[in-house]
C-alpha cells in the first residue's frame, strides 16, 4: 500500500465498518489507470463484465432484473424530526433506521473484498469541491466511481491527518458462505434494500442494490442529497442542472444552468451543437451544479461530477451526436443489448435493428421479439473529458459565472415555447410549480402532468418549503447579480399532435433570444405568464417554420392557465406553513394578472 493512510477518522470508520461488515479483504484504491484495469480483470475473469470488439477498453455489464433504477420508495431522508425531511421525502427516525440497517451490515462482506475509495466531487483542491470516501463490497462500483469522480490517493494527502469527508457506506447486501458460487449481479430483495442520508452528520448509507444512483454514492447521495442540505446551511447551491457555455458570432460567452424533469433531454441540451451560424455551445456538465457566489457577487459554477451516466436508449448521432462521439472507448455499459459483431446496441440507435443481438437479460433477440432489447433504463458510464465539445474551463476550480437559469418541462399543450420570468421571485415561483407530462420512462399512467419543483423531487435532501426559501434568500444576496430566469417546452404539439418546434440543434435560437434579453438588444411582451418574445425576435433563418405554427407556439390559452392553478395550489398546499409567503404572494399575483 503506496497511498497515505494517515487521517484519523477515516482509519477509525474503516476499522468499524471492518468488524461490522466481516470482508475477506480490504483495499484502498489510489484511481490509477492500472487499478482500473485489475479491477476489470477480475470483473472479467469471473464472466461479470463483458468485452466489446468495437469498442476499445469498454465494457458490458448486465444487472439483475430485479436492480435496475433508483429506489425511491427506499430512499430515505433520516433527520432527527419528520418535519425536517418533509413531504416530499421518505423519513425515519434516525437510530431506528440505523438499527435496522446496522442488522444488515452484520457479516455483509463475508466472503468479498471490502473497497475503500477516496474521491473528489469537483476538481481536486477547488473551494467549491468536497471529498468522499465510499466503502463498497462491489467492483462495478469501483471502476464507475474511477470514471464518474476523481478517485485518487491525492484526496487522501489532501485529507492529511485531520481534514473532514463524508463518509458512504455501501454493502450491494449479499455476503458470500464459504465456499459458495457467487452470482453475476448479486443483490438484496427489495424489501432490504435501503438508500439512507443523514444529512444532519452528513453520512450515507446504501445497502442490497448495486445500481447507479443506488451505489455511485457521489453523484444523487452525496453531490444532490447530502450537498443540498449542506448548501442550505452554509449559503451555496447544489441543484439538479447542465451546465453549458454559449459564445455568440462577437466571441462574448453566456453560461447557462438548466433544471428538467426526467425525459426531456437534459444531456442531449448539456451537449447540444447550434444550427445557427457563428455561435458555439460548449459542454460543462449534464447533471449537477454546485453553485457559490464569487468574490465579484456573482453565482459561480462547478460540474462536481467527472462523467457522464447517461440513459442510452433514445441516445443516437441525429438526438445526441456529441454524446456518441463521448462513446467510442473508455465506457461502461449497462443492461444495453450485446451485437452479433461484439458491440452494444440500444432501442433508439442510428441505422437498422440488428437482425439478431443478446438482449439486456441475457436472451436471445431479434425485431420480431415483443420485449425491448435493451433495458429502458440502461446506461453509458463515460469520462467527461471524452466529450468532443467538452469546454476547456470545464475543470476551472473557481467555475463559470452563469448569466441564466432555465426551467422546463415536457408539456404537449399550454406551456408556451420560452417565457422569461418578471423578476427573480417570480423565477423562483416557475421553478417551484415545474411539471412535466409522464412518459414511458417514468412510472405511472403515460400523459399525467406531474410538478416536480426545480427538478430536485427525488433529490432534496431536507424540506422543500425551506429549499424554497434557500432560493428567494440566494436571490436576495445577489440582487441585480442574479442570474434572469426562463422557462422552456420544446414538446407543445399541434391539434393533430405533431411536435410543433423542431427542438435539438434549433434550441439554440431559443438560448439566443435570452442572451438577446440579457443584453437589452430585444424587447418583450408582457402577459400574465411572463415576458414572452416579440413576434420575428426568435431568429428562424435557415428553418422553415409555418408562421401559424410559431403563434401556436407562443399562444397564450388564458382559460387553460386558469385551469391549473387548483393544482398549483394543492401543491402549494402540501408545503404547509413553509410554503414561503414570497411564493404564496406569486401566486396571488399570477392569478391576478390572468384576470
Ligand atoms: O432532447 C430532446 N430535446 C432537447 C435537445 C437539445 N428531445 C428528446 C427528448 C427525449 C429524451 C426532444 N424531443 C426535443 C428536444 O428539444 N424535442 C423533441 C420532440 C421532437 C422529436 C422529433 C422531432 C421534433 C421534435 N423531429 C422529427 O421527428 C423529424
Ligand atoms: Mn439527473
Amino acid at each position: 500500500m503506496n497511498v497515505s493512510m494517515k487521517n484519523k477518522k477515516l482509519n477509525m470508520w474503516i476499522k468499524e465498518v471492518t468488524e461490522l461488515c466481516q470482508p475477506d479483504d480490504i483495499y484502498i484504491c489510489n484511481g490509477s489507470k492500472e487499478e482500473y484495469a485489475l479491477m476489470i480483470q477480475k470483473l472479467l475473469k469471473s464472466g461479470i463484465a463483458i468485452p466489446l470488439d468495437k469498442r476499445p477498453n469498454s465494457f458490458l455489464f448486465r444487472s439483475d432484473p430485479s436492480d435496475v433504477a433508483r429506489v425511491e420508495d427506499r430512499t430515505y431522508i433520516s433527520t432527527s424530526s419528520k418535519e425536517e425531511a418533509g413531504p416530499t421525502n421518505n423519513w425515519m427516525e434516525p437510530k431506528e433506521l440505523k438499527n435496522t440497517m446496522l442488522n444488515l451490515y452484520k457479516g455483509c462482506m463475508k466472503g468479498r473484498t471490502m473497497y475503500v475509495i477516496p474521491f473528489s466531487m469537483g476538481p481536486i483542491g477547488s473551494p467549491i469541491s468536497k471529498i468522499g470516501v465510499e466503502i463498497s463490497d462491489s467492483p462495478y462500483v469501483v471502476v464507475n466511481m474511477h470514471i464518474m469522480t476523481r478517485v485518487s490517493d491525492r484526496v487522501l494527502e489532501l485529507l492529511g491527518a485531520d481534514g473532514d469527508f463524508i463518509p458512504c457506506l455501501h454493502s450491494i447486501g449479499a455476503p458470500l458462505a464459504a465456499g459458495e458460487k457467487d452470482s453475476k449481479w448479486p443483490c438484496a430483495p427489495i424489501d432490504k434494500k435501503y438508500i439512507s442520508h443523514f444529512p444532519e452528520e452528513r453520512l450515507i448509507w446504501s445497502y442490497g442494490s448495486g445500481y447507479g444512483g443506488n451505489a455511485l454514492l457521489g453523484k444523487k447521495c452525496l453531490a444532490l442529497r447530502i450537498a443540498s442540505s449542506v448548501a442550505k446551511r452554509e449559503g451555496w447551491m447544489a441543484e439538479h442542472m447542465l451546465i453549458l457555455r454559449l459564445t455568440n458570432p462577437e466571441g462574448k460567452q453566456y453560461h447557462i444552468a438548466a433544471a428538467f424533469p426526467s425525459a426531456c433531454g437534459k444531456t442531449n441540451l448539456a451537449m447540444m451543437q447550434p444550427s445557427i451560424a457563428g455561435w458555439k455551445c460548449e459542454c460543462i456538465g449534464d447533471d449537477i451544479a454546485w453553485m457559490k457566489i464569487g468574490s465579484d457577487g456573482r453565482l459561480y459554477a462547478i460540474n462536481p461530477e467527472n462523467g457522464f451516466f447517461g440513459v442510452a436508449p433514445g441516445t443516437s448521432y441525429s438526438t445526441n451526436p456529441m454524446a456518441m462521439d463521448t462513446l467510442k472507448e473508455n465506457v461502461i455499459f449497462t443492461n444495453c443489448a450485446l451485437t452479433d459483431d461484439g458491440d452494444v446496441w440500444w432501442e433508439g440507435m442510428d441505422g437498422d435493428e440488428p437482425a439478431h443481438a443478446i438482449d439486456w437479460k441475457g436472451r436471445d433477440w431479434t425485431p420480431e421479439s415483443t420485449e425491448e432489447a435493451a433495458h429502458p433504463n440502461a446506461r453509458f458510464t463515460a469520462p467527461a473529458s471524452q466529450c468532443p465539445v467538452i469546454c476547456k474551463d470545464w475543470e476551472k476550480p473557481e467555475g463559470v459565472p452563469i448569466d441564466i437559469f432555465i426551467f422546463g418541462g415536457r408539456r404537449s399543450n399550454v406551456v408556451p415555447l420560452v417565457y422569461e420570468a418578471y423578476n427573480w421571485d417570480h423565477g423562483v415561483f416557475l421553478g417551484a410549480t415545474a411539471a412535466s407530462e409522464t412518459t414511458a420512462a417514468n412510472i405511472g399512467a403515460v400523459g399525467n402532468l406531474r410538478r416536480d419543483p426545480f427538478a430536485m423531487t427525488p433529490f432534496c435532501g431536507y424540506h422543500m418549503g425551506d429549499y424554497f426559501q434557500h432560493w428567494l434568500d440566494m436571490g436576495d444576496r445577489l440582487g441585480d447579480k442574479a442570474p434572469r430566469v426562463f422557462y422552456v417546452n420544446w414538446f407543445r404539439k399541434s391539434e393533430d399532435g405533431k411536435f410543433l418546434w423542431p427542438g435539438f440543434s434549433d434550441n439554440s435560437r431559443i438560448l439566443k433570444w435570452m442572451c438577446e434579453r440579457i443584453d437589452g438588444k430585444v424587447g418583450a411582451e408582457e402577459t400574465p405568464i411572463g415576458l414572452l418574445p416579440n413576434e420575428g425576435d426568435i431568429d428562424l433563418n435557415g428553418i422553415n417554420i409555418p408562421s401559424d405554427d410559431m403563434g401556436e407556439l407562443l399562444r397564450i390559452d388564458t382559460d387553460a392557465w386558469k385551469a391549473e392553478i387548483p393544482d398549483i395550489e394543492n401543491h402549494f398546499f402540501k408545503f404547509g406553513n413553509r410554503l414561503p409567503e414570497r411564493l404564496r404572494k406569486q401566486l396571488q399575483e399570477f392569478k391576478k394578472r390572468l384576470g
